[in-house]
């Protein structure tokens, strides 16, 4: 081989490295995305310490970016992804650390509850139901960078469930069970049947005005623990891995649900999410309602999360139901419970 068909196949391979990186980059250059990311940081307030931050935060938003795009282009999906939302600068792995923290396997489980289940015998259970239209439901809060999604969880259920029963809608302390629940673990992580023990033994549960959330672990005010703006005098557990049942308990006021949360959810956006979910249960959200998309008939359940508005639907997702596996999708049947008044 002489040496000037050398230099040509360099020249080829240098050019074909090129076009590669070059194709695998084609989705946002460099420029463009910088600009959205200076753009997304100035629009969700986010700032960092110095040039290095920035870069690596950079460099994350725009995989983060390229993951979404990807998604989308794909098409022939149900759901979509955007990188519109708060969580766009953070790794998956950051993502689930922070705003996740349903802990089942790290609790003993619990016996205190009533175990029977009450609306085993319902017959008549409507097709579609959105506790939103009956006002049981309040605007959606943000657990922030706090792994309490189990407080989140059990305090919807509970202003659900006063409001059904009682005729108002208040609005409840997720921070007061971070302080005070002593078997959970405040942002490290807990469990739902074990809050709504914590509060039926405490007697009811006070106002997010008289306690309001601060999104970090406290001692407990034991002062405000006593002001009681909703009782419960226990809870249940729906049948697991029964959709059916869960149906008829969803049908009867906001439930409590655990789910295996995984990369996709990071950035869901719209329609009827049909997973990507994670390895195992971790993360806690409230349904708050079912039915079937306008689009194709697919059957949903209308979750509730606690990650602010700029996520899913307002704050909302829609999880296929009955998809095909007895946990539910994303094991959504698996760890249901409501409180009882
Ligand atoms: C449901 O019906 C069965 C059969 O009639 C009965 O044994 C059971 O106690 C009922 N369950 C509830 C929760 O009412
Ligand atoms: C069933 O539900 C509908 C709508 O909520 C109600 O109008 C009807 O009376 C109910 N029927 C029975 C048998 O409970
Ligand atoms: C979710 C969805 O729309 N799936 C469709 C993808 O495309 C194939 C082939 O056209 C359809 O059979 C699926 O229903």
């Amino acid at each position: 081989m002489g040496f000037t068909t050398l230099v040509v196949i360099a020249i080829f391979m240098v050019l074909g490295n090129w076009a590669s990186q070059a194709s695998s980059r084609t989705l946002h250059d460099e420029v463009t995305v910088k600009n959205m990311h200076e753009q997304w940081a100035q629009k969700y307030g986010r700032t960092y310490a110095d040039d290095a931050e920035k870069e690596k935060r950079f460099k994350i938003f725009r995989d983060n970016a390229d993951f979404v795009e990807k998604f989308n282009n794909k098409g022939n999906r149900t759901y979509k992804l955007g990188i519109d939302n708060v969580f766009a600068d953070l790794t998956s792995q950051e993502f689930l650390t922070y705003y996740t923290g349903f802990r089942p396997t790290h609790f003993p489980k619990s016996s205190a509850g009533t175990k029977s289940f009450r609306y085993a015998n319902l017959t008549n259970v409507s097709d579609t139901v959105d506790w939103r239209e009956q006002g049981a439901v309040n605007e959606i809060k943000n657990q922030r960078e706090c792994g309490c999604c189990w407080a989140f969880s059990v305090v919807a259920a509970i202003e659900g469930i006063t409001k059904i029963k009682t005729g108002k809608l208040v609005s409840l302390s997720e921070q007061q069970l971070v302080d005070c629940d002593k078997k959970n673990e405040g942002c490290n992580g807990g469990m739902m049947d074990t809050a709504f023990e914590y509060i039926k033994e405490n007697g009811g549960i006070s106002s997010e005005e008289d306690y309001p959330y601060q999104g970090r672990d406290g001692d407990c005010d034991s002062q405000k623990a006593r002001e009681k703006t909703a009782t419960i005098s226990g809870y249940e557990d729906v049948t697991q891995n029964n959709e059916e049942d869960l149906r008829k308990a969803v049908n009867q006021q906001p439930v409590s649900v655990g789910i295996a949360v995984g990369d996709e959810f990071q950035f869901y956006e719209s329609g009827v999410f049909t997973g990507g979910c994670g390895e195992r249960m971790n993360h806690a959200v409230t349904l708050i309602g079912y039915g079937y998309s306008d689009e194709d008939g697919m059957k949903y359940w209308l979750v509730r999360n606690s990650w602010g508005t700029s996520w899913g639907e307002s704050g909302y997702m829609k999880l296929q139901r009955e998809a095909g596996q007895p946990e539910g999708l994303c094991g959504i049947a698996s760890a249901a419970s409501y409180p009882i008044i």
